[in-house]
């Protein structure tokens, strides 16, 4: 039977809850900083997150709930767009560096076992590649840069979650099977992308994804968990694992491959 490998780790939601406190925060400020008059506070955020990358989700907002917006003194979209989202990537690097975005119950813990068994890791998102780095140096150091065998961020691929682009690419970069393999995840996109790429796929909710479709997970958890901080099971089982172990992971990696299908869920 094939022996799990590689674990394949999504960003923002899945390593950190970045969104409602991160990248909310760091696109009003790019706003404000040109003088525009948007403020997507919490709800209205949770209905943008609808849509993949920070680029895509400003040309969503514009023209999905703003009547006929168009740049001042005529400029080219793409350029307004491209240079808002450029500022916005400046204020949410700077809440990075500031340390305001700690990584979520027992990512660290998880990490440094998995390196502990070597299993290969990599990192498949949709954020910017810079806001992948600045998250791991300051939450984990910058060794932690080499821990990932790559780091499959943003642009570098032609269409953004739900494709299953960038899950494909990196493993094809690792050079892994989707067998071999176990992807993290935290939301309805993710996880479209992910079982597009034939990944099973571990879920953490957040927030804004709990009541998301994830019938296609191994299993639905709250969180990693910790010593004394145990993990809810929100669908799946767990058996008597009370946080996100290699030996859990294992157990629901083997199970799967036996059962053939790529969901666990009762
Ligand atoms: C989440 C996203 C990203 C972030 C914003 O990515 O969709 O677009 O919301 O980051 P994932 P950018 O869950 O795949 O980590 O503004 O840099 O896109
Ligand atoms: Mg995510």
């Amino acid at each position: 039977m094939t022996k799990l490998n590689a674990l394949l780790f999504d960003v923002d939601g899945t390593l950190a809850d970045t969104e409602a406190d991160g990248h909310r925060i760091a696109f009003n400020k790019a706003f404000a900083e040109a003088d525009i008059d948007w403020n997507w506070n919490v709800e209205l955020y949770g209905k943008l997150l609808a849509v993949t990358g920070g680029k895509e989700r400003i040309k969503f907002y514009m023209e999905d709930f703003l009547s006929d917006f168009s740049p001042k003194n005529g400029e080219d979209i793409q350029q307004f767009v491209a240079a808002l989202h450029k500022r916005k990537t400046f204020f949410y690097l700077e809440m990075l560096q500031q340390g305001e975005i700690p990584l979520r119950s027992g990512v660290k813990r998880l990490l440094n076992e998995a390196r502990a068994e070597g299993l290969r890791l990599g990192i498949a998102t949709t954020t910017t590649p810079e806001n992948v780095t600045y998250l791991l140096t300051a939450t984990l150091g910058e060794e932690s840069l080499e821990w990932f065998e790559v780091i499959a961020a943003g642009d570098i691929v032609p269409a953004k979650k739900p494709a299953a682009d960038i899950y494909q690419y990196a493993m094809d970069k690792m050079g892994i099977s989707a067998d071999e393999t176990l992807a993290f995840e935290d939301s309805e996109n993710g996880i479209l992308s992910s079982n597009g790429a034939s990944l099973r796929t571990i879920i953490t909710t957040n927030s804004y994804t709990m009541n998301h479709d994830f019938s296609d997970a191994l299993i639905v958890l709250d969180q990693m968990g910790e010593d004394g901080q145990p993990f809810n099971v929100l669908a799946g089982d767990a058996g008597t694992h009370q946080q996100l172990t290699v030996a859990m992971l294992q157990e629901l990696h083997a199970r799967s491959l036996i059962s053939g299908k790529k969901e666990a869920l009762e």
